[in-house]
């Protein structure tokens, strides 16, 4: 990946990278390789700022989103859904990784799939604790351009970037920092976002 340069009106989103996805029991294809390329990335930009081990560095905000689901969730298989138990509130599946957990801050940090009846693959109507979305809070910081990462590419990868890319702001995914569940569907999503006008580097 190339290392791209951090303008003032630019913020990094951090999808999912939780610890079902990762290690746990929906553990995906290429996520701890993710994990790795993404803290490279950002120690590097904290490297140039003052407030290293900070949500905001330099300028360049930390967004994470977190899959956060009661433990009757209607995705699990269990409830008649397609997956298995994962990142039930409260647990070590839920968790961000601790290599890039430093980097989170409560404010930036939106949940979804809270809500037992709705499956809730984008994040871009995620919540933080305060009630506020993502969406709301990219408005507030006046972000132009988001880059994208995490897990799972053809999931809530794939609908946060394009939610975003919908509402009007530039879009890059980070390829290097996806997780996900199957090769050729992650390939395809790729294309789809290239056709879909977001950048992939
Ligand atoms: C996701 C499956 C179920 C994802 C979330 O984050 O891509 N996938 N819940
Ligand atoms: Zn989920």
């Amino acid at each position: 990946m190339k290392r791209t340069i951090k303008t003032k009106d630019s913020a990094l989103v951090v999808t999912d990278m939780l610890y079902d996805f990762i290690d746990g029991t929906l553990a995906c294809a290429g996520a701890n390789e993710a994990v790795a390329a993404l803290k490279e990335y950002i120690e590097a930009i904290a490297a140039e700022s003052e407030n290293d081990e900070d949500a905001i560095l330099g300028g360049y905000p930390v967004l994470f989103i977190c899959d956060h689901h009661p433990a009757n969730h209607s995705s699990f298989k269990e409830f008649g859904g397609i997956w298995p138990t994962h990142c039930v509130a409260g647990t070590r599946g839920g968790e961000v990784h601790k290599a890039i957990e430093c980097y989170r801050d409560d404010v930036f940090t939106f949940y979804k799939g809270c809500d037992a009846s709705k499956e809730q693959y984008s994040g871009f109507e995620g919540v933080n604790e305060a009630g506020q979305s993502l969406e709301e809070v990219l408005s507030l910081l006046e972000i132009k351009t988001v880059y994208v990462t995490g897990i799972a590419t053809e999931y809530c990868v794939k609908n946060t970037a394009e939610d975003i890319k919908k509402a009007g702001y530039n879009v890059v995914v980070l390829k290097d920092c996806l997780g996900y569940v199957d090769a050729k569907g992650h390939e395809d999503t790729l294309k789809e976002f290239t056709s879909k006008g977001i950048e992939v580097i």
